[in-house]
């Protein structure tokens, strides 16, 4: 058995969700905060049989890849004016551990 840790943005946590439980694994979302950027993301555990691995990142990978978004953006000018126009962001990505399990419990 194994136990895989996907480090996802909040944004795409949701889905990757509910893409492992309708794929038939059980899941749990830990509300965590990057060491570097300080900002919030979430850690999705999974525990699951050897041959699901692959599938299970499979899915993680499908609702989480990183891409790049255009997003509105201001820029305001002396003369007390702000103008809009669109920028290019790169979003999403997981940071994806796969751990060996010693033992798997439930009481
Ligand atoms: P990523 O490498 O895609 O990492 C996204 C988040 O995944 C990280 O958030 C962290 O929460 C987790 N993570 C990544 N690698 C990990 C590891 N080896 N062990 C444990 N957790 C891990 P942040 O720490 O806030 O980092 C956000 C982004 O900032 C990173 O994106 C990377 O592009 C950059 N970054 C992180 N550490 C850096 C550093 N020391 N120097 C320069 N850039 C860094």
């Amino acid at each position: 058995m194994k136990l895989i840790l996907a480090i996802v943005s909040n944004d795409d946590s949701s889905a990757v969700s509910t893409a492992l439980t309708k794929g038939g694994f059980s899941v749990t979302r830990l509300a965590t905060t990057g060491g570097f950027l300080r900002a919030g993301n979430t850690t999705i555990i999974v525990g699951c049989e050897d041959e699901k691995v692959d599938k299970a990142i499979e899915l993680i990978g499908s609702e989480s890849k990183r891409r790049t978004e255009i997003v509105p953006s201001t820029a305001s000018y002396d003369i007390g004016r702000y103008a809009s126009f669109p920028v290019e962001v790169q979003v999403g990505g997981a940071t994806i551990f796969v751990m060996d399990v010693e033992q798997f419990i439930k009481l």
